[in-house]
């Protein structure tokens, strides 16, 4: 049989080394799907529940990879559903191609059934590449371009199939005027500043005496140098949401996160430093950075549009973030005088006393955070975490101590709900070995995670080593925008849209065939957790935590303590309970230990 445009599509793609795409059939890819059938090895088709998770998945498969992720679904509502994982993919400057059908080419502009002006409506999200195919002839460079762009540029890229033009006979383009001939095949530039702009970076961190560092995704490779820039210049490092695995939060300078999920010891550190240096980081709270004027700041990030955009950093460098920090590393001085550095060691120590007290108070009937802090110490190596939006991405970014060979992610500058599951499944097709642990909350959960169960239950046997654990936080509520409404808006919780319905997702998990563990008292929190770690097939752990902990900010303003004291008298229904527990977290702040 001769090859159709379709095989020679897939077979493009293994050249280009995709071993896997996730997707969800539909007849405006049945060429696709049945070529998918015939194709020896790879790539190898991944079958999700929806088509959001296909495109969340190719997204995690690029940021655990670092190789692009393929994502396919039919023409229409396939294509529609993909919107949401490929704007998460695009907004955390992730390489995905997309692969959507559509109508047969004698019916585009006929308000045909599945009809949808594809080309615009993935004009935004895929906007360096989203390219409809007409004839044979341009598959070829189609693939080429949307893998090579997604590389390249870090971005989303879409190629859409017009379904008759998937199973016509492929043709390699003719040698005449107006043909392309691509090829294969992207390397990573290495990507330098200019001498005198290291030199001037270098010049503006030996001056200041409290240099604080943020680091975020773009360092992920780049532990060993930010770790020496740190001790040379006598900084304290703290981590951006997307770099929490740059470097281990057992290391007494790093701070740990920042922002509204973050730590004191991250937010002091800003609020008294006279120098900032980012590094691979677009962290985008202003409020939680130096004030203007307080800092002078250098900039490090691979791309040029990311520089001088969050703080008005007078020397902005691109480059990539490991081979510029060694290069700036020989300018540097080392600082004689430590006592910023010890300063800020200190806060860091006081910091996980606060904690450890914080999650080790009372509540009803478990504390969330508790939840979190002894999974900490019983972390498997090289597990790969994830988090779901919600108050789970509080405690993952603030109670979770990180150590060297783990990976960790969650939707960063998206901040959607319905991801935590798919990356941890992507995860275990891309490393099957190690252990993946997905943070989800109840409404994430009730969202995207338990159709992501059915998935793990119909491929989990095909993983060498079987465990994915699923952590879920039902607390009945969506406990995180009920606290932004109380702390940030001033408004108290309104049951009809926060209160979530009741659903038993461990005993659902059973019913898959996956082992289900329930967290119902304090007590149970650590064997739970050592039973889930050495199940023999992947594990959803259902811990009943109570809503009323509040995953506040670090450090909260006088105006935003107004606001949430105003919704007490607005009748909250939570009312004793949030004061009860207010209380606690505040006696725990102030007791000796901590000072
Ligand atoms: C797709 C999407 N819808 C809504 C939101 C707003 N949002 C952010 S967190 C959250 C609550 C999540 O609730 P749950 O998953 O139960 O976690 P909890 O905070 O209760 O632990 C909501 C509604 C969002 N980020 N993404
Ligand atoms: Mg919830």
């Amino acid at each position: 049989m001769s090859m159709t445009v379709a095989d020679f599509l897939l077979k493009r793609l293994a050249e280009w080394g995709v071993e896997r795409i996730y997707g969800y059939p539909g007849d405006g890819i049945n060429g696709i799907v049945a070529a998918l059938g015939r194709a020896d090895d790879k790539p190898k088709f991944i079958q999700v529940r929806h088509e959001e998770m296909a495109a969340f998945m190719a997204c995690a498969h690029a940021k655990f990879t670092g190789e692009v992720g393929v994502c396919l679904a039919t023409s229409g509502p396939g294509a529609i559903h993909l919107l949401n994982g490929l704007y998460d993919a695009k907004v955390d400057h992730q390489p995905v191609v997309a692969i959507v059908g559509q109508a047969a080419r004698a019916a585009i502009g006929g308000h045909f059934q599945q009809e949808v002006d594809l080309v615009s409506l993935f004009k935004d999200v895929a906007h360096e590449y989203v390219v409809m195919a007409s004839v044979p002839a341009q598959i070829r460079h189609m693939v080429d371009r949307a893998v090579r762009i997604a590389k390249a540029e870090r971005t989303v890229t879409c190629i859409i199939l017009p379904n008759d033009l998937q199973q016509v006979d492929a043709e390699e383009p003719k040698r005449a005027h107006a043909t392309i001939h691509s090829s294969t095949g992207y390397s990573k530039p290495l990507v330098i500043p200019a001498e005198a702009d290291l030199r001037h970076a270098a010049d503006l961190l030996n001056d200041g005496e409290k240099v604080a560092m943020l680091v975020g995704a773009g360092a992920l490779d780049a532990a060993g140098e930010v770790g020496e820039v740190a001790d040379i210049l006598g900084a304290g490092v703290a981590k951006a949401l997307l770099g929490k695995a740059v470097l281990p939060d057992s290391l007494p300078f790093v701070t740990g996160s920042i922002g509204l999920l973050g730590t004191k010891p991250s937010y002091d550190m800003m609020m008294d430093c006279d120098t900032l240096l980012m590094v691979g980081t677009s962290f985008p709270y202003s409020e939680f950075l130096p004030k203007e004027g307080q800092a002078r700041g250098v900039q490090i990030d691979i791309d040029g549009r990311m520089l001088g955009l969050r703080y008005p950093t007078e020397v902005n460098l691109v480059g990539d973030a490991q081979v510029t920090l060694k290069l700036l590393i020989p300018y540097l001085r080392r600082k004689d005088d430590r006592s910023w550095r010890q300063t800020i060691e200190q806060n860091v120590a006081k910091w996980w006393k606060v904690l450890e007290a914080r999650a080790m108070t009372d509540a009803k009937p478990i504390n969330p955070q508790r939840v979190f802090w002894e999974l900490s110490p019983r972390l498997p190596d090289s597990c790969i975490l994830t988090s779901d939006s919600g108050s789970a991405a509080n405690w993952f970014a603030r109670d979770l101590k990180i150590r060297n060979g783990m990976m960790a992610s969650l939707s960063g500058n998206l901040a959607t709900m319905g991801p935590g599951v798919p990356y941890a499944i992507a995860a275990k097709f891309c490393f099957p070995e190690r252990i993946a642990i997905a943070m989800v909350g109840d409404g994430a959960m009730q969202m995207n995670g338990i159709n992501g169960l059915i998935t793990i239950a119909k491929y989990w046997r095909q993983w060498s080593n079987p465990r994915l654990i699923v952590l879920v936080l039902h607390n009945n509520d969506l406990n995180q925008v009920t606290w932004e409404l109380r702390v940030i808006s001033g408004d108290p919780k309104f049951e009809a849209s926060q209160d979530l319905p009741e659903f038993p997702y461990a005993r659902y998990a059973e019913s898959l065939g996956l082992k289900g563990i329930r967290m119902e008292r304090p007590d149970d929190i650590g064997g739970a957790w050592d039973e889930a770690l050495a199940a023999d097939c992947p594990c959803i752990v259902e811990a009943l935590t109570d809503p009323d902990v509040p995953p506040l900010p670090p450090h909260i303003t006088f105006d935003e303590a107004k606001k949430f004291a105003s919704t007490l008298y607005q009748g909250d229904p939570n009312q004793r309970g949030i004061i009860r527990q207010a209380a606690r977290e505040f006696v725990e702040s102030v007791l000796p230990h901590n000072n």
